[in-house]
Parts: C-alpha cells; sequence; structure tokens
C-alpha cells in the first residue's frame, strides 16, 4: 500500500543563530552548531522526497502561552532582550557573541535578579560552550514554531512529523540555556499535545547528550515520562545529571528513565537500550511520543563517543515506528555535517516504512 509520509516544519529563522566561537579546553574554537546542519538535513529531505516541507508558525498567543508553560517569564524575558543589553555594554560587543563567565553555584543565591547582564548571564546558563548572537531569540522561537506546529499536525491526526529546526533544546531548563540549546522544543512540542488532550505524552531522547533539560522540567510531573538513551555521564557531556538512579521526584516518580551508555558502545548494545526504553514507554500507554532527535551517535561525530553506521539509523525509525505511537521528531545535535542529512532521513525512512 502507499507508504504515509513524514511532514516537516523546518524554521527558516534558524539562520539568525550562527555562533561564531564556543570555549573548550581554555581557548574559544569554531562553534559545531552551525547553520548548514538543518540545511543540509532539509536538502537530503526534498532530494529524497520525504513527504512534504512547511514552514512553521510564527510566533503568535499560542506560541507565547505554551513558552510560558515550559519556560519561566524571568528568563524568557531575559532571552529576549539580552542581546539589546550585551550591545549597550560597549559597542563593539556588536562583533562579538555573548558568553557566560560567572555562575552561582552552591550556597550561593539564584533568587535575586542582578542588573549587572553578565551576571545575569551566568544566572541563566550552565557552561560556556553556547555563545548567545544577535538573532538567536528570532532563531530560537522559530525553532518553538516549528515544534508547535508539528505538535499540532499530530492533533489533527497525522502519524508523523519532524520539527526541522536549530538551535538544538534539550539542555535548556525552564531558566537556563547551555549545551548550544536555548528553548526547549520537546518540551514544547509535549506541551502541545497535552493541552491538545493528550492525558500522557512520552519523549524519547536519543541525542548522544542526556537532555537535562527536558528531563528537569518533567522531573516532578506524571503526565510527561522521559526516557534517555546517552553517553555515560560521569565522562561524557552534561556530566552532571543523566544517571540511571534518577527515577523521579514528587508526583514524577517511575516517570524518569536513564539508559547511560559507555562512551564507544555501538549499535547492537545501544538498541538492547532502545528496546528497554520503548518497553516502558509502552507501558506508560501514552497518546503520543516526542522524539528528541539527536544524530550525533554517529560514527564520525566530532564530539561525541558511540559508534552507529548509517544503515543503523533506519532500524532505529522502524523500532520507534513498531510502538505504534502518534510521534513527532524534534531535531537535536548532530556534527558530521557530510553525513547529518543522510542520518536524520534514514530515520524519518525507517519510521514511514515501519509499523503503524
Ligand atoms: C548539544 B546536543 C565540545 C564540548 C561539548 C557541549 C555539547 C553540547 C551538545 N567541544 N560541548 O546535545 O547535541
Ligand atoms: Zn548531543
Amino acid at each position: 500500500g502507499q507508504i504515509p509520509a513524514m511532514i516537516t516544519f523546518f524554521n527558516p529563522n534558524h539562520v539568525a543563530h550562527a555562533g561564531q566561537l564556543e570555549m573548550y579546553r581554555g581557548e574559544l574554537v569554531p562553534c559545531f552548531e552551525v547553520p548548514s546542519r538543518a540545511d543540509r538535513v532539509l536538502a537530503e529531505l526534498e532530494h529524497r522526497q520525504l513527504g512534504s516541507i512547511q514552514p512553521a508558525s510564527l510566533i503568535d498567543g499560542s506560541l507565547r502561552s505554551v513558552l510560558e508553560k515550559v519556560h519561566s517569564s524571568r528568563y524568557l524575558q531575559f532571552l529576549e532582550r539580552a542581546w539589546g543589553e550585551w550591545i549597550k555594554l560597549a559597542p563593539e560587543n556588536s562583533e562579538r557573541d555573548a558568553l557566560p563567565s560567572v555562575w552561582s553555584v552552591r550556597g550561593m543565591r539564584s533568587d535575586r535578579l542582578p542588573s549587572n547582564f553578565a551576571a545575569r548571564m551566568g544566572l541563566f546558563s550552565f557552561d560556556m560552550g553556547t555563545p548567545l548572537t544577535a538573532g538567536t531569540w528570532q532563531a530560537a522561537i522559530g525553532g518553538a514554531g516549528c515544534a508547535l506546529s508539528a505538535a499540532n499536525r499530530l492533533l489533527a491526526g497525522e502519524r508523523g512529523t519532524f520539527a526541522l529546526t536549530r538551535p538544538p533544546g534539550h539542555h535548556a531548563g525552564a531558566d537556563f540555556f547551555g549545551g548550544y540549546c536555548f528553548i526547549n522544543n520537546a518540551a514544547v512540542a509535549a506541551q502541545v499535545l497535552l493541552d491538545g488532550g493528550m492525558a500522557r505524552v512520552a519523549i524519547l531522547d536519543i541525542d548522544y547528550h542526556h537532555g537535562n533539560g527536558t528531563q528537569a522540567i518533567f522531573y516532578r510531573r506524571s503526565d510527561v515520562m522521559f526516557a534517555s538513551i546517552h553517553g555515560d555521564p560521569s565522562s561524557e557531556y552534561p556530566f552532571f545529571l543523566g544517571y540511571a538512579d534518577e527515577t523521579g521526584e514528587g508526583d514524577g516518580v517511575g516517570y524518569n528513565h536513564n539508559l547511560p551508555l559507555p562512551k564507544g558502545s555501538d549499535f547492537d548494545v545501544w538498541g538492547q537500550a532502545l528496546t528497554e526504553g520503548l518497553d516502558s514507554i509502552f507501558g506508560f500507554k501514552p497518546d503520543g511520543l516526542v522524539v528528541s532527535l539527536g544524530v550525533d551517535t554517529f560514527i564520525d561525530d566530532p564530539i561525541s563517543g558511540f559508534r552507529f553506521l548509517e544503515e543503523d539509523y533506519l532500524a532505529v525509525g522502524r523500532q520507534i515506528a513498531n510502538i505504534g505511537l502518534p510521534t513527532v521528531f524534534v531535531m537535536e545535535g548532530g556534527y558530521a555535517l557530510e553525513a547529518i542529512g543522510r542520518n536524520v532521513a534514514n530515520v524519518l525512512q525507517g519510521f514511514d516504512t515501519g509499523k503503524s
């Protein structure tokens, strides 16, 4: 019969976010999270004719309202105004991106909102690898718009949709940016599905890095289950979250499932973790699934440590399709530029051809 095709929502504003340098081992190095990532994925989807490609919804009342449910008001206000404040500090700042350099840690306060911009950069972030640029806000809300549109199409009866955007989102928490992420697009998609009438939604995060922001946003909630397969945080970014003993708190107890794997793991090992993650998602009986789709699990990824081959991504898509849930895919990481398009398209194609 006819193969049901994926609908992709593309964020044309993604190019507005083009960071120059990130801090790495004591020096500023060129950013890995570059605009060509999204363009290459788009080109491959067009080349394979993998379903229709549509622009995302622009910022409006419904996007504002879901953003306020996922992020704190003071964080959103900070993010929207940050670039203006940065260039007000000194005119030459318009030549370079903003990076934090001071943080509030244990024993210090985070309830006071400092008037100093550098202090607020630190208050709302957790690393020095995530430059905030002139177009960060526009790009990030464009991505959230993709997630909103992709979730809405699922509510309208679609089996699978894809929010193709950058910057990624899964490291962004309710009130912090970091790990190249500013707005948590997967959390936006999940919240839209709930608001549209789904009782329970699962998020499966298959990016190489643990989705600490997504986990934190839903950690005390029983309406969203978060399951993640990722590099062991004892050696891999983001280091300070993502262990197997993090199972939720309060109402959320039992609805967080971390599956850390050692750096160097290949698809054989990873596939067993996927089966385990999908089993617990299936037991949760969700009405819908959000997949945080990172392809930095690829063997040639420059900043990650798993050993996926290109064809493995077809199997990933098929296995996800097997649990038979309406699914929104949301783009996260993947930094091997030459292969990123094929790897993402393979997941979507695997899903399209899998059991519905
Ligand atoms: C974002 B996503 C690289 C150091 C790692 C942070 C990685 C963020 C990954 N020089 N920096 O999960 O793909
Ligand atoms: Zn990643």
